[in-house]
Formats: C-alpha cells, sequence, structure tokens
C-alpha cells in the first residue's frame, strides 16, 4: 500500500501560527493552485491519494503531517505543541482507522509534532523542542520499539521542527542546511546543503525526491546523486514555515 494522506488549505491559511518567521502577506489561491501541483506529483508517481477533510477553523491544518505518525502499520496520532493545532488531530484519525492501521496516541502532558519526526529504516530521530516535549518523546518510543523501532532524540532550538532542519536521502544519507542543524554530529552519515529548501525531501520511490522549487543548487547535488528531483513552488507555504515534508503524510506497508 502506497496511500499519501493529505488535507486541503483553510481560507485562513495567512493567520496560520509563526515562531520564526515575519509574518508576511499570503495568496491562498496561489496557495491552493501550489497545493494542487504538489498533490499531482504525488498522483504522477503512484500514490494512492487519501483526503482528510479541511477544518477551516484551523488556519493550518493543510500541514498535515504534524497530526499523524505512521510506522509498520501503525498510527500515531499526535498531540501538536501548540494549542491552536490540537483540534486537527480529530478528522486525522477515522481516515486512517479506516485504512487499517492500529491507532495509538499521544496524550497530555505529551506533545508531539510530526514535523519532529524523521525516520530510516527502524532508526527515528525524534526533535525534541518548541512542538515536541521529552514526554511526548517517551511515550512515541514506547509505542514503536516494540516494533523495532530506535528512537534517537536530538534537540531543536534554531528552527521550528527537526525537518524543518534534516530529512534523508534514499540511501540514509541525512541532508541539512548548516544554519538550521542544531548537531549534525548525531547522524551517521550528513551532507550540507546549499540552501535551506534543499535540506527538505520527501521520498516518492528510490529516485525521485520531491522538493521546493527555490534550491536549484542542491537540486543539481541530487541529480549528481543519480537521483531525479521533481521541483514544486510552496512558496506561499514556506511563509508559514511550512516545507515538502508537511503537506503529507505517506503510508507505506
Ligand atoms: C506551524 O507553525 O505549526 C505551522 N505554521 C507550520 C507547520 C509546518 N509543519 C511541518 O513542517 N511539519
Amino acid at each position: 500500500m502506497t496511500v499519501a494522506l493529505v488535507r486541503r488549505t483553510s481560507s485562513r491559511l495567512a493567520d496560520g501560527v509563526l515562531t520564526h518567521l515575519e509574518r508576511r502577506p499570503v495568496d491562498v489561491e496561489l496557495a491552493r493552485r501550489q497545493w494542487d501541483a504538489y498533490v499531482e506529483v504525488l498522483r504522477d508517481r503512484g500514490w494512492d491519494i487519501r483526503e482528510v477533510p479541511v477544518e477551516e477553523a484551523c488556519p493550518d491544518c493543510v500541514f498535515v503531517e504534524d497530526a499523524v505518525v505512521m510506522f509498520k502499520g501503525v498510527a500515531v496520532i499526535t498531540r501538536p505543541g501548540d494549542d491552536t493545532r490540537k483540534p486537527e488531530i480529530l478528522a486525522v484519525e477515522p481516515i486512517v482507522r479506516d485504512l487499517g492501521c492500529r491507532i495509538e496516541r499521544i496524550v497530555a502532558p505529551g506533545t508531539m509534532d510530526g514535523g519532529d519526526v524523521l525516520k530510516i529504516g527502524d532508526t527515528i530521530y525524534v526533535g525534541r523542542g518548541g512542538r515536541t516535549n521529552q514526554e511526548g518523546i517517551d511515550q512515541f518510543a514506547a509505542i514503536v520499539e516494540p516494533l523495532g523501532a530506535r528512537v534517537i532524540t536530538v534537540p531543536v532550538t534554531k528552527v521550528l521542527h527537526l525537518k524543518s532542519a534534516v530529512t534523508a536521502l534514499p540511501d540514509g544519507t541525512v541532508i541539512g542546511w548548516d544554519p538550521a542543524v542544531d548537531d549534525s554530529s548525531v547522524f551517521p552519515s550528513y551532507l550540507a546543503m546549499p540552501e535551506e529548501s534543499g535540506a527538505h525531501v520527501v521520498l516518492l520511490d528510490d529516485e525521485h525526491v520531491l522538493m521546493a522549487a527555490d534550491a536549484p543548487r542542491s537540486a543539481q547535488i541530487f541529480r549528481d546523486r543519480g537521483l531525479i528531483p521533481i521541483e514544486v513552488d510552496i512558496s506561499e507555504y514556506i511563509k508559514l514555515e511550512g516545507c515538502v515534508t508537511c503537506l503529507s503524510v505517506r503510508v507505506r506497508s
């Protein structure tokens, strides 16, 4: 099964939470067209698209990755760190239940955003920072370690989420933009990228990677490594501290 969960953009997107960036005007219609193009790439690469119903009252609901973490047929419903985002989980649960996933939950006082969870095989790096606390990480580890995962906590202080700083290539190399990374020495194989968006990839299959269009030098580095980057413009989501990973949840099983 290769299903991708996505969620349409609330008309209130411009009111989304900002932590590290200054608020800038957001063109919601452009954002919607960018979302359509992003989803089209997933569909073209063979992903079965499932939509979580939009929650207009939640400006950040399009960033569906933060509400659920998938691992080996288990859906861990998170407890988002920002209070305005906590209601986002409600509509996610029935969708993943429908996929046949076992449901687990992060509960108070734990908090976790899916953007803080980087899975590389059975190794799962979890960023502890503004959105994900130690209690959330401990609860998550208790769920996934019996399934064979090894959870490694890493600090996140410079950007919103761990995956705002680093993601991983199909061969497991962790890629990051150094000014955003707290400690790259925790990753056995690390490659510094020349652009911030160059650190963010969605693995579509063993050779295709989805990335933002504002990192051309990073795209060339991927090509030089034998990968095929597919670039999408997500300018309106970047203004809200989003990146390509957060606009979908990939379910592989
Ligand atoms: C927030 O602050 O929660 C949203 N404005 C952005 C969330 C982006 N999510 C992600 O990178 N996983």
